[in-house]
């Protein structure tokens, strides 16, 4: 009985020791000779680690202010990593013991660092890489944890350092590797915040303001707008798998990345262990990775998008992989199948074949008493003033002025239908209130319009009563 328990107990001793030696190897396995890291410009990545032991990885990166262009006619001065952006991308194995070299060039305004995601340590290796200009540091750390990582500056304003271009990916590898693929590429989203909006000539210096307010001007691949388009897409052949390492440097926007016309097979979720299967969009957190990978069983373009779409219609959050058809493989009998192509265009007659005419919905409403008026007023405040003043005319603090009992409308209806038809900007007082901000111009309106939703403020939320005809309005309108 005794003995059974003892064994029971250096069972479960034997056990835990097991587990916690397997969490601690990537620790504690010896390292072994020592390289130097190759660096790849993106969309290129490293060839894969076939190493079957840990070494000393050697890492040698120059932080550049360079300036370059942002898309067609727009430069900016972006600040990088290895005088690219996104910056180079650096792979290891799982174990790796890394000895990182930051060098900042002796041109650059700025100090800068870097904080690499994969890093078990202060900062992540930002206080231990904080480098002058024309300055070199060191600093060793040992990659702990498998997976696909982003490393970026964190010198303040950091937000400034990352909006300028100071982003990358490192990947390390588990010991085991990934399973093989045809063709790696390197993607990473961005934004950009330009003093002028986008699509603005020239030299554009970066907006602080806009960055803050998270107003991007620019959202793109691989650091420029058709950094991955056209002569620069990616390629492939059918049958082939290709395998995108994804990073999103932000600063501020989440991805919902996307390829247009592919499903992913495999999606390592956020860069880590976890695989999804048959996924259409994956986010990408700022500061955050994916790894995707994909068959390419039809010929033609692959577009990828963050499908927050109007970030790659309007601002170029564009790339492309292009796919040829493999003439050797026996997959080209198959991608015809798969995917078959337009194969007819015949007209279409639906049964019935007259078609209705859509009864447009009469804009503007004309009223024939005042309580006409304040039905209809009331429509068209909650489609157009509801907004800023509030459903229940309370406005917002500091911003909207109220409506509600509001002491401004003693000035009467002719005054309320100029502000709306010639808008109102400057300092006004309501309630013993300043509030110094604009209204537009809603001269889109029609006379009828205005004087209904004139009528409905001043008989609606306590306040004097009154009313104004579509007569009077139009004569404010002339003025
Ligand atoms: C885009 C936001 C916005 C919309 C839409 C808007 N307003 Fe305003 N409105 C303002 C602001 C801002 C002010 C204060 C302007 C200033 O500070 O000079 C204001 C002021 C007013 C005032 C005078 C101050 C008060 O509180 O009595 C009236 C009256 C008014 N708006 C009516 C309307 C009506 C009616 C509509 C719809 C037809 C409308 N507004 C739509 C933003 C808006
Ligand atoms: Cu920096």
């Amino acid at each position: 009985m005794h003995l059974i328990r003892l064994s029971l107990f250096t069972l479960i001793l034997f056990a835990w020791t097991h587990v916690s030696a397997s969490e601690m190897s990537a620790a504690n396995e010896p390292i072994i000779g020592e390289e130097e890291a190759v660096l790849t410009i993106a969309p290129n990545v490293p060839p894969p680690i076939t190493r079957d032991h840990a070494t000393k990885v050697i890492v040698n990166l120059e932080t550049r202010e360079l300036r370059g262009r942002l898309t067609d006619g727009v430069e900016y001065t972006f600040w990088t990593f290895g005088g690219v952006v996104p910056g180079k991308f650096i792979r290891i194995r799982e174990g790796d013991l890394v000895e990182f070299h930051l060098h900042n060039h002796p041109s650059s305004r700025m100090p800068h660092n870097i904080d690499l995601h994969a890093v078990t340590g202060p900062g992540g290796g930002a206080e231990s890489s904080f480098t002058a200009p024309g300055h070199s540091s060191t600093f060793s750390f040992k990659a702990l944890n498998p997976g696909l990582y982003v490393y970026h500056c964190a010198t303040a304003p950091v937000g400034m350092h990352i909006a300028n271009g100071m982003y990358g990916l490192i990947l390390v590898e588990p010991k085991g590797g990934y399973p093989p693929v045809d063709r790696e590429y390197y993607v990473m989203q961005s934004e950009f915040y330009t003093k002028g909006s986008h699509g603005e000539t020239g030299y554009q210096p970066f907006s602080m303001e806009k960055a803050i307010a998270e107003q991007a001007d620019y959202v793109v691949f691989n650091g420029s707008v058709g950094a991955l388009v056209g002569d620069n897409a990616m390629t492939a052949k059918t049958g082939e798998t290709v395998r995108l390492y994804v990073g999103n440097g932000g600063p501020n926007l989440v991805s919902s990345f996307h390829v247009i016309g592919e499903v992913f097979d495999k999606v390592y979720i956020e860069g880590g262990d976890l695989v999804n299967r048959n996924v259409q969009s994956t986010l990408v957190p700022a500061g955050g990775s994916t790894i995707v990978d994909m068959e390419m069983q039809v010929p033609g373009r692959n577009i990828l998008v963050d499908h927050s779409i109007f970030r790659a219609f309007n601002k170029g959050a564009l790339g492309m992989i292009e796919v040829s058809t493999d003439e050797q493989a026996v997959s080209t009998e198959l991608s015809t199948m798969v995917y078959s192509g337009k194969t007819s265009d015949d007209i279409y007659r639906p049964e019935g074949g007259a078609i209705l005419d859509l009864q447009e919905e009469p804009t503007s409403r004309v009223a024939a008493t005042q309580s006409d008026q304040i039905q209809f007023g009331k429509q068209v405040y909650n489609q157009v003033c509801a907004a800023c003043h509030q459903p229940d005319g309370s406005g917002v603090a500091n911003v909207f002025p109220p409506l509600a009992e509001s002491d401004w409308l003693e000035r009467g209806p002719v005054s309320a239908a100029a502000a709306i038809l010639h808008g109102l900007a400057g300092k006004i007082t309501v309630n013993g209130v300043d509030y110094n901000s604009v209204m537009p111009a809603m001269a889109s309106l029609s006379d009828e319009d205005v004087a209904n939703v004139v009528t409905y403020i001043y008989n609606t939320w306590g306040n004097p009563g009154g009313r104004i005809d579509a007569s009077e309005v139009a004569g404010i309108r002339g003025e």
